[in-house]
């Protein structure tokens, strides 16, 4: 899952680690290092050598820094653009590590483009490189001993700050709303959101939560027959209407149900629409004024990637979600609409499908989620 968005996070972190440990390496030259010329060098970097400063030799100003480094008078002269002495001392003094601006352009740029690449919104992309720039030129970032721990605590910081946007307890908001809680389920076609509720219903019943289904998608031939299937799978009741009916009733025949039988939890599914559809989107809307379900899901695939991200803020917009599933993430190596799609609707992504079999539904846990993308495994 999301491996190749690992793959790229962890790319960043070994370009800082790089150019920073190239700064490291060109400002410590140690004088034994020449003893032994690797024969092809020439005599002015041995003389640069010897001339070099000892780290416990630090020069008190930048004048005086700039001056034993001019003092070197190699042809060479890479070391121009190196962060004074006296800022690196000052820094090793306090234990705090200096990452210069233009050490961080060339990674930053990359990350930007992997992002892009691996399907994060734009304006996702933005805001995560804003947060690392801030925590890694910034003084409030936080004490670190190394340039790698640097980099991974500004990641950490900046992909949270994407991904945590809304997020609420979900298993908390069920435990203390009123009973029966309905939830409907909307989002375009074969996405999951017949599965997600399969899953959902069987989820919730893990943890002590009776459900109901009911089938609003009175549209689809066969919608009926497929949620049938799930319902005597789990042996849960189904409440559904002829193909044609009415979604709005379907749902409420479910919350009576769910009402005279003491269940906690109505389920709605709805048939698949596209926001621009102005006929199924009349339905939702019916469903809200009709019903008033307590949750609206959003339900859509994280492989789709940029166009789940799209289709999240485009059904927000248009009838307004509580919050998101994003199925099909055993099959997504980009990440991005998982890691765009709270900060571009503000409502959280509280699953995660991860697979076919009613087991496979993973509550959305923001903090594990940066963790195992900047992990090592
Ligand atoms: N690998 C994988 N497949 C999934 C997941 N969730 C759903 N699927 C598969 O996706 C396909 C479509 O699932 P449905 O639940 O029928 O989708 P839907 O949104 O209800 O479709 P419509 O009712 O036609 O709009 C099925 O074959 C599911 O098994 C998931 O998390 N991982
Ligand atoms: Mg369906």
């Amino acid at each position: 899952m999301f491996d190749g968005l690992k793959d790229k996070l962890s790319g960043f972190r070994e370009d800082v680690e790089e150019n920073a440990e190239v700064e490291e390496n060109a400002e410590v030259e140690e004088p034994a290092e020449s003893d032994e010329p690797e024969g092809d060098e020439p005599v002015a970097d041995e003389s640069a050598a010897a001339e070099s400063p000892e780290a416990d030799h630090v020069a008190e100003s930048d004048a005086d820094a700039a001056e034993t480094a001019a003092s070197g008078g190699s042809d060479d002269a890479d070391d121009d653009n190196e962060p004074s002495t006296f800022q690196r001392a000052k820094a090793f003094a306090t234990g705090r590590i200096i990452i210069e601006e233009e050490d961080l352009e060339q990674p930053l740029w990359d990350l930007e483009m992997a992002l892009l690449e691996s399907d994060v919104e734009m304006s996702v992309a933005e805001r995560i490189l804003e947060t690392v720039r801030e925590k890694m030129l910034g003084e409030s970032r936080k004490q670190v001993e190394t340039t790698g721990e640097l980099v991974e605590s500004a990641l950490h910081d900046a992909l949270l700050d994407v991904i945590a946007v809304g997020q609420f307890d979900f298993e908390e908001r069920i435990a203390e709303a009123d009973k029966p809680v309905t939830i409907v389920f909307t989002g375009v076609n074969g996405v999951g959101k017949t599965t997600s509720i399969a899953k959902l219903s069987e989820w919730l019943a893990d943890r002590g939560y009776s459900s109901v289904m009911a089938n609003g998608d009175t549209y689809r031939a066969g919608a009926n027959e497929q949620i049938q299937e799930h319902a005597d799978r789990l042996d849960r009741e189904l409440i559904s209407h002829d193909q044609g009916g009415d979604p709005a009733a379907v749902i409420y025949d479910g919350v009576e149900y769910a009402e005279a039988n003491d269940i906690d939890v109505v389920l709605g599914d709805t048939a698949g629409r596209l926001h621009t559809s102005d006929d199924l989107m009349a339905q939702l809307e019916k469903i809200d004024r009709v019903v008033d379900p307590d949750m609206t899901l959003f339900v859509d695939e994280a492989v789709a990637g940029q166009d789940a991200v799209n289709r999240a803020k485009e059904f927000n917009d248009a009838a307004e979600i509580d919050g998101a599933i994003l199925t099909k993430a055993d099959a997504d190596s980009s990440g991005g609409a998982a890691i765009s799609v709270a900060y571009v609707t503000g409502k959280p992504i509280l699953f995660l499908g991860t697979g076919q079999g009613y087991d496979d539904l993973t509550l959305f846990e923001p903090e594990e989620l940066v963790e195992s993308l900047l992990g090592e495994d």
